[in-house]
């Protein structure tokens, strides 16, 4: 499959690992629009938030379950904000489920 996260999961395109595990990958955004953005990524291929079920829902639930410990790993102790883009109204450029962990100082009140 001709997909950039799948590619970066195999180790076929680099980036910046900031944690793993079997089921997770986490690294460092190429175009960071935070003093810290991260994206966590299961490493099985899930299109998007729509695609999340009943077969997936436990790695879902893993990402959420290490997103706090990697925040603090990496000293977002004053706070910080977990996105996912789904489709084309969302500007969702990469079609691999994926979190967004932006922070590392303050963060614009508007989401939208
Ligand atoms: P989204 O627009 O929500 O689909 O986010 C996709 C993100 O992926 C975007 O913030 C930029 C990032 N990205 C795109 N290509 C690469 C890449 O080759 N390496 C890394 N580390 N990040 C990438």
């Amino acid at each position: 499959m001709d997909c950039l996260f799948c590619k970066i999961i195999k180790g076929e395109i680099p980036s910046v690992k900031v944690y793993e595990d079997e089921k997770i990958l986490c690294f460092r955004d190429i175009a960071p629009q935070a003093p810290v953005h991260l994206l966590v990524v299961p490493k099985a291929h899930v299109p998007s938030v729509d695609a999340i079920s009943k077969e997936n829902a436990g790695t879902v639930a893993h990402i959420f379950e290490c997103i706090p410990k990697i925040a603090k790993q990496q000293g977002l102790s004053k706070g910080y904000r977990v996105i996912s883009n789904v489709g084309p109204d969302a500007c969702q450029s990469v079609p691999h489920l994926h979190f967004h962990i932006l922070g590392g100082g303050q963060l614009s009140e508007k989401m939208a």
